[in-house]
């Protein structure tokens, strides 16, 4: 880690996250690991089922923590399963657990020399996190993270989602 490099280049596009041609995307998930809907079974689906079984041997993984595995039949060599916060209104600690899944999945980049990273907008959909202050937090963590990643795509997957990111990477 070499604490005078530049930041992370930060990309926005919008599409399926399934498909990027990146070291790592990230899969938004849950605290079981084994699978669900939204961008969590998109990733299984595309991955195939070797996933699901590496899934299986790494006992969960708690809320706003990340864990590493590889991507399968997916063009990502890995997929970082991050665990968003369920959205209960804000004051239940969301935002911190929401930056947590940033670093965290930024950390187990480092830790395999990643140097391209995709995440979706984490807890946005089923979780319920409002897209505005999703997307302000997710560009604020990764600008000020310590990271030796090189390029962060963020993948959005509706223009709702973009417009939030557009908002937050301009401000
Ligand atoms: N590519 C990019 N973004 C996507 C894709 C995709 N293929 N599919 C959905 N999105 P969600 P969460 C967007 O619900 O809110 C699962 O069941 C979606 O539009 O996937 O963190 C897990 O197992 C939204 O903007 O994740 C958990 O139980 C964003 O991805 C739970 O959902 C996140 O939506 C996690 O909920």
């Amino acid at each position: 880690m070499n604490e005078s490099r530049p930041g992370p280049r930060l990309e926005l596009a919008v599409g399926d996250i399934t498909t990027e041609q990146v070291d790592a995307i990230v899969n938004a998930a849950n605290e079981t690991l084994l699978g669900g809907g939204g961008v969590d079974g998109a990733i299984h689906r595309a991955a195939g089922p070797e996933l699901l079984a590496h899934c299986r041997t790494l006992d969960g993984c708690p809320t706003g923590q990340a864990k590493i595995t590889p991507g399968f039949r997916l063009a990502a060599r890995w997929v970082i399963h991050t665990v968003g916060p369920i959205w209960h209104g804000g004051h239940q600690g969301e935002p911190k657990l929401l930056a947590s899944c940033y670093r965290e999945s930024l950390a187990r980049a480092d830790e395999v020399g990643a140097h391209s990273v995709a995440f979706p907008a984490i807890s946005t959909g089923i979780y319920g996190y409002p897209a505005a202050p999703a997307a302000k937090i997710a560009v604020a963590t990764v600008q000020s993270a310590t990271t030796d990643v090189e390029l962060i795509r963020f993948i959005c997957f509706n223009n709702d989602a973009c417009a939030a990111y557009e908002a937050a990477l301009s401000d």
